[in-house]
């Protein structure tokens, strides 16, 4: 007997075991004539999974349920399961993560705005912190490793990825990379809005009750919380420096739209454009360059950098260089920072920044600025050495 899903479509549940099906070479038929709502409330389905939920997959030794269950059933005996006991446990660490610390808050935030359950405004943004948190772990962990287990593909990168496309489809402004079971999945142009949900209800005005001279009035920790939640945030000190005649974007657009003749278009066009009073330069030196062994894992380690500093996008631009076609690998940058110093919130918030030396560009040595300008076009040799790779922070 095959195995049989029974299901009235593919959806993220769905597709986890069908992907590892892919993998592991089994086919999985689809049951027929499925129909929601009336073939998963029959006694038959019923026996097979007793809360009547989809997917249910039928095999020769029985029907299960749960679709992590699933599809751990379907990669039990393959290598996406691990090969040593710790890799099973950080499989099952990461399948568990995706489903607590990611999926739950994914379903918290979009389900109300579809209109299944009741939109409270208060849980979709603990629903938000939290899938921010989980997004910044994750992050946080693959800026050094390229899979979430060893080095291939195993379980945990399937579910995980399975759990996180309704987020990149409905709620998250970021493109999704296509594959063979999901198709192309359609990025998101703004959070989907709150259509069919079911709005809170208007609240009625309370009867206005008389205070008892004796009765201290209970504290109105609500209103309070409230008006704290609409007072306005409070600017970046940055936004308060005095205007600059240096206007970020026009920078970052020549860098971007400049296909040739680069030193004579961006690189005489940036000096043309920068403004030292309103914005300063920076080299940075990675300080633990001795670490950098393996070459994807060097560049894993600046993408998460350059991930990192998504919070200051509005005030820099940035290069990062990783230099030399062999073990050791060397890490430098050039930033360009609004204000003559590091924003605070920057060094504040971005452990990487301490990983880095840092020095102010001495505009008078003309030295450093033809470094500068080589950082900025990736100048091959740089200091004598060809370029593993450059990245840009734009
Ligand atoms: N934890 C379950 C979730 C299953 C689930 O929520 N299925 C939904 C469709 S995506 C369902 O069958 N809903 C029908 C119902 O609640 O009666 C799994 O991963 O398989």
């Amino acid at each position: 007997m095959a195995l049989i899903f029974h299901t009235p479509s593919k959806n993220k549940n769905v597709n986890k075991a069908l992907i590892v099906a892919e993998y592991v070479g089994v086919e999985i038929k689809m049951a027929e004539n499925f129909q929601m709502g009336v073939s998963n409330k029959t006694p038959e389905f019923l026996k097979m999974n007793p809360i009547g939920k989809i997917p249910v997959l039928e095999t020769p030794e029985g029907p299960l349920f749960e679709s992590n269950a699933i599809a751990r059933y379907v990669a039990h005996g393959s290598s996406l399961y691990g090969s040593s006991k710790i890799e099973y446990g950080q499989i099952e660490q990461w399948i568990d993560f995706s489903s607590f610390e990611l999926d739950a808050h994914i379903r918290g935030w979009l389900y109300p705005r579809l209109g299944y359950g009741t939109y409270i405004k208060p849980a979709e943004e603990s629903s938000i912190a939290g899938l921010k948190r989980g997004f910044d772990a994750l992050n946080n962990y693959l800026a050094s490793h390229t899979f979430l287990v060893g080095d291939c593909v195993t379980l945990a990168n399937i579910i995980t990825t399975c759990n996180l496309v309704l987020a990149f489809q409905h709620l998250t402004p970021k493109s999704f990379t296509s594959d063979k079971v999901f198709g192309e999945v359609k990025q998101a142009d703004a959070v989907i809005p709150i259509t069919s949900a079911k709005k809170p209800e208007a609240k009625k005005p309370e009867p206005k009750k008389e205070v008892k001279k004796e009765e201290a009035p209970k504290p109105e920790v609500k209103a309070a919380e409230e008006e704290e939640a609409t007072k306005p945030k409070p600017k970046n000190p940055l936004d308060l420096l005095p205007p600059s005649k240096m206007v970020l974007d026009d920078w970052k657009r020549l860098y971007s739209n400049t296909k040739s003749n680069f030193r004579e278009v961006a690189i005489n066009g940036f000096w043309d454009m920068f403004d030292p009073e309103g914005y300063s330069l920076w080299f940075c030196n990675y300080k633990y360059n001795d670490e950098n062994t393996v070459s994807f894992v060097t560049m894993n380690k600046v993408g998460g950098f350059l991930q990192r500093m998504d919070l200051a996008r509005k005030y820099a631009f940035g290069k990062m260089l990783i230099i030399g076609n062999e073990p050791p690998f060397k890490v430098k940058g050039l930033w360009l920072f609004r204000g003559p110093e590091i924003p605070k919130f920057v060094m504040d918030e971005c452990y990487d920044m301490e990983l880095y030396e840092w020095t102010k560009v001495d505009l008078s040595d003309e030295a450093q600025k033809e470094w500068v300008n080589q950082m900025i076009e990736d100048h091959e040799p740089f200091e004598g050495e060809a370029l593993s790779d450059a990245k840009c922070f734009k």
